[in-house]
């Protein structure tokens, strides 16, 4: 998934499910301008105060066929969806530039070795940064270290000896800022983070412990504590160097770190992802050694013999369906107004791992494609991930694709349909659609839990101009190999019209075929994404209404993602499942 310039494309704020990955940062001009007026226009918002499309507490003023929103002080965008930038280019220095609440609505952090006020010049200990009677050493190169007192840890003395969070840290508290790399955290209100797509009134006093502070926290239902950092100019997040409480019964050897040495003024930037090693195919794979694996191949399930893909059964084995379609349960639905990022656990319930191996070799299987749950015993995918020589295994309520999480259900495909008019040619790529049969154990599939569920088909068109949300494993900008957790973005529904233009697609697209995305470039579905879904969603329902297919580049001026039209070919679908689940 690309997710260059986020915040320069987010028009719906405040509405940003929670997401946290890495993105891109929009350039840092102060504009104010209103870009995305096009995008309002599709979505026909005109001359309608109700509801009120003002966001941030802007007032809405109805004038015949328009509609202005009165926004308060702080903010701007045709709806109010925008904080003003506060901090331009330099006002900060070498710091970090805060939000506040009150005027100038923003303040500067130095990071040490950098004084304040305005960061710009070098005093490694003036003042004081080590906290607790924590002693500051000058160091020659403009750097410094702190000396803590017994038990005290972090770059300023600022942890105390008895940190440590329990369970998943979500009541984590504590004063742990630095990343399991080594990495500063980036303050929970810093610009960076909050960018001008929000106000920051949010993270200020949040019952998920996020707040004006860099510390640590599991908002999210993440496995433990995480944060924001800054690599590479991008927004990144990563998990926290933070200490597991002891459980009760156990001692242990109490650790005490003396000093705390500051890292150098410039971060070393690395690539806070481990390297993945699958390779991406995004047309007719071929096989490749050196995957990566989720641990989950212990399955017993996987140890049988390879399942020739078709013919399929006419038979359904399976007697169980699913109570709802479209009907996420996500762990925990925080407001995040930082942008576009990983994927909350049971957002996206439909979202399958679509994974390979060569046929019946004993080779581990790899992520090759994303898929969509719309069954209990079926998932949608694009025709172009699917090769007859592998075999097929499909990973459904998974997050990370380096880790078995408990979530996870790892299911066997027994079959594969691919579209008798699936047509691939150099530029694009015809009917690509394509339908996995899992195999039944005990006459179940995929079990409904609250990270796995089905998606509904759509029954008519969402309008142009429509928000919908693609999800994916694929490769972003930063991370061409894709991303080992799974991301999630927010697009747009685009115009035939416009994606047939000659700046566009011209004649490349056909009924079956839409875009979505944005023309300006950046978020986008990439390499990897492939199969998986497009969901948009209707009275709190999500249907699939696209799949992931092609487009020229990821995340380019003009060029937006295209999907297959899922709509298009519901008599298809129904007809290769017929009645089963
Ligand atoms: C691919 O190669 C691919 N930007 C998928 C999506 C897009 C481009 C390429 C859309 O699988």
């Amino acid at each position: 998934m690309h997710l260059l310039n986020v915040f320069a494309n987010v028009l719906f704020a405040t509405k940003i499910s929670g997401l946290k990955a890495e993105f891109g940062r929009s350039d840092d001009s102060d504009d104010d301008d209103d870009a995305n007026d096009w995008l309002f226009e599709l979505q026909s918002l005109r001359g309608k105060c109700s509801p009120n499309p003002c966001l941030n507490g802007g007032v809405c003023d109805e004038k015949r066929n328009h509609f202005k929103c009165k926004c308060p002080k702080q903010f701007v965008g045709r709806r109010c969806e925008r904080g003003k930038r506060v901090c331009k280019r330099g006002t900060c220095g070498a710091g970090l530039c805060l939000l506040t609440l009150s005027p100038p609505y923003y303040k500067c952090k130095c990071i040490p070795p950098f004084a304040p006020p305005n960061c710009k010049t070098i005093a490694p200990c003036d003042p004081n940064p080590c906290q607790n009677n924590g002693k500051c050493v000058d160091e020659d190169d403009d750097d410094f270290e702190c000396i803590c007192p017994d038990g005290f840890r972090g770059q300023y003395c600022q942890v105390d000896p008895d940190d440590c969070y329990e369970g998943d840290g979500q009541s984590y508290r504590g004063k742990v800022s630095e990343t399991e790399e080594g990495d500063e955290c980036l303050d929970w209100n810093s610009e960076f983070v909050l960018d001008k797509g929000s106000f920051p009134a949010a993270a200020f006093a949040s019952s998920e412990g996020l707040g004006p502070h860099n510390f640590c926290r599991n908002p999210d239902g993440d496995k433990k504590p995480w944060c924001f950092i800054k690599k590479n100019r991008r927004l990144r997040w990563d998990y926290c160097n933070v200490r597991k409480c002891p459980t009760p019964a156990t001692t242990t050897t109490k650790m005490v770190p003396t000093t705390a040495k500051a890292r150098p003024t410039t971060i070393a930037f690395t690539d806070s992802i481990p390297p993945f090693v699958t390779t991406f195919q995004p047309n007719i794979p071929t096989t490749t050694d050196g995957s990566i694996t989720p641990e989950s191949t212990s399955s017993a399930q996987l140890a049988t013999t390879p399942v020739p893909p078709t013919p399929l059964p006419t038979k359904d084995t399976s007697t169980k369906s699913f109570l709802t379609c479209g009907k996420p349960n996500p762990k925990k639905q925080i407001n995040r107004i930082y942008g576009g990022l990983k994927a909350i656990p049971g957002a996206h319930p439909w979202q399958v791992s679509i994974q390979v191996k060569p046929k019946g070799s004993i080779q581990q299987y790899r992520h090759i494609c994303g898929g969509t749950l719309i069954k209990p015993c079926w998932v949608l995918t694009a025709a172009h991930c699917i090769n007859k020589n592998q075999d097929y295994r499909v990973i459904l309520g998974g997050l990370n694709l380096m880790q078995k999480d408990q979530t996870d259900q790892t299911v066997l495909v027994e079959g594969t349909i691919i579209h008798e008019k699936f047509k691939e040619t150099t530029d694009n790529v015809y009917n690509d659609i394509a339908l996995l049969k899992l195999k039944a154990t005990n006459g179940e599939c995929a079990k409904e839990t609250q990270f796995v569920k089905a998606v509904c088909l759509p029954k008519e068109p969402f309008a142009d101009g429509t928000e919908c949300s693609i999800s994916g494993w694929g490769a972003t900008d930063t991370s061409e190999y894709g991303s080992v957790h799974l991301l999630d973005a927010q697009v747009l529904l685009i115009s035939q019209e416009v994606c047939s233009s000659n700046k566009v697609y011209s004649s490349l697209l056909d009924d079956g075929m839409f875009c979505a995305g944005y023309l300006k470039g950046g978020v986008d579905s990439c390499q990897g994404d492939s199969g998986g879904p497009l969901t948009c969603m209707r009275n709190q329902t999500h249907y699939i209404y696209g799949i992931v297919s092609w487009g020229d580049g990821c995340g380019e001026k003009n060029k937006p993602g295209v999907y297959t039209r899922v709509l298009k070919y519901l008599d298809w679908i129904n007809e290769k499942i017929g009645g089963t689940q």
